[in-house]
């Protein structure tokens, strides 16, 4: 809105001129998100420790999370306000990727929103059942996919490392597309199951895939790392700032020991919009690497589960990964922070492939 309100205005005075820029307009997305986190955080929160939206634990899972009973939870609200009003506020509203992602972020946030409430609110410890999330995770993703592949989106698919490898997937770009963005979704749901352990690689994800927008969207950057182009994805440089600074103002609040956990409505959100972002910037597989601490801890549960059903035996202590190094006697904050650094050293590697190819 800024840039629509204020950037026409440096035909007056040349100090207007700042808001064309998407750096310019991408930091003080990120400062305006953090700001909004700190800001209405304590209210949030408050609100749902006064509306009773508290955690219900399980009580087959690790013996020191039961501490963690009633803590405030449905805190992704928080995240998806500090997302959403920044974009609105510095993005050029007339770029339809702007729309797309904070449609992908509310309708995921809503599916997730529903879960949370049954198991919150209406005691019902099922929740959403798991069909039916999947259900309303598909529809959301199907809307993206179809959106892109109609509007004449690039529907070839880079291969990190090999510069000259981009294979041409056609209508099958729609499913592919899908898979993204609802595996991304249910990755970070997976992770996050202990404090700050999503939302800390969401951070580093979402820098990453700031920095993926705008070398992207920039031709001559484009042309310079021999990346594919793609018109107006800069733009989106600006709700990855948003996404950055709403998660670490989240963070905030959610770092060891907890005062309120992000809950469905915040992980199916944030992983339905990395995924999107991953698209939009033609860098989907690279997202195993960004988001590699999602996708093993969404692997550990497969290999476990599978390994139950055909062996009957269990690989790890327990599913997903973190829940076995906890009952390994790892601390909580230290398997936090190591997947951290696990994930900026991942992010870290698949940047440097944009030069190794
Ligand atoms: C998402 N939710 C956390 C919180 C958060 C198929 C199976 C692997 C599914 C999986 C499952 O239930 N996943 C659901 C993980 C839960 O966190 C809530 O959920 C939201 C995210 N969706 O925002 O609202 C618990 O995680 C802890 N937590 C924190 N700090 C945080 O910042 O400590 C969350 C956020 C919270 C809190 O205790 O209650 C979760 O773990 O449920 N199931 C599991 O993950 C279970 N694993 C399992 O059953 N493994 C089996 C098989 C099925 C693979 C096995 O290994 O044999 C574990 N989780 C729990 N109990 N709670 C173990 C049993």
């Amino acid at each position: 809105m800024l840039y629509h309100l204020l950037y026409p205005l440096y035909k007056y005075h040349t100090i207007f001129n700042v808001f064309q820029y998407i750096t310019f307009r991408t930091i003080y997305a990120v400062v305006t998100a953090l700001l909004l986190s700190f800001i209405i955080g304590p209210y949030v929160i408050k609100k749902l420790s006064l509306m009773q939206i508290g955690q219900v634990v399980r009580k087959d899972g690790p013996p020191q999370h039961l501490s963690k009973e009633g803590t405030p939870t449905m805190g992704g609200v928080l995240i998806l306000l500090s997302i959403i009003i920044p974009t609105l506020l510095w993005a050029n509203l007339t770029n339809p990727y702007v729309w797309l992602l904070i449609a992908v972020t509310l309708c995921l946030g809503m599916v997730g929103f529903v879960d949370d409430y049954k198991k919150v609110v209406q005691k019902n410890c099922k929740g959403l059942l798991p069909g039916y999330k999947f259900l309303w995770q598909f529809i959301v993703a199907s809307g993206i996919a179809l959106f892109l592949y109609f509007t004449g989106f690039n529907t070839s698919v880079a291969v990190p490392f090999f510069k000259n490898v981009i294979i041409p997937l056609g209508w099958l770009y729609v499913p592919f597309a899908i898979l993204v963005i609802v595996g991304a979704s249910n990755a970070v749901n997976l992770t996050d199951g202990l404090d700050g352990l999503a939302v800390g690689p969401i951070i580093i994800a979402a820098a990453t895939y700031m920095l993926f927008t705008y070398l992207t969207g920039n031709v001559k950057i484009a042309q310079y790392l021999q990346i594919m182009y793609v018109p107006k994805a800069a733009e989106l440089t600006i709700f990855a700032g948003a996404m950055v600074g709403a998660s670490l103002g989240f963070l905030w609040f959610n770092s060891y020991p907890a005062q309120v956990f992000m809950g469905d409505v915040g992980s199916l959100s944030l992983g339905g919009a990395l995924g999107t972002l991953a698209i939009i910037t033609k860098q989907e597989i690279l997202l195993v690497l960004v988001g590699g601490v999602f996708v093993v801890e969404a692997l550990s549960v497969i290999f476990q589960v599978g390994s139950f059903k055909l062996r009957g035996k269990r690989i790890f202590k327990m599913a997903p990964l973190h829940h076995h190094f906890e009952l390994d006697g790892w601390a909580e904050p230290k398997i936090i922070v190591r997947f951290w650094i696990i994930s900026i050293i991942l992010s870290l590697i698949a940047i440097s492939t944009l030069k190794l190819r």
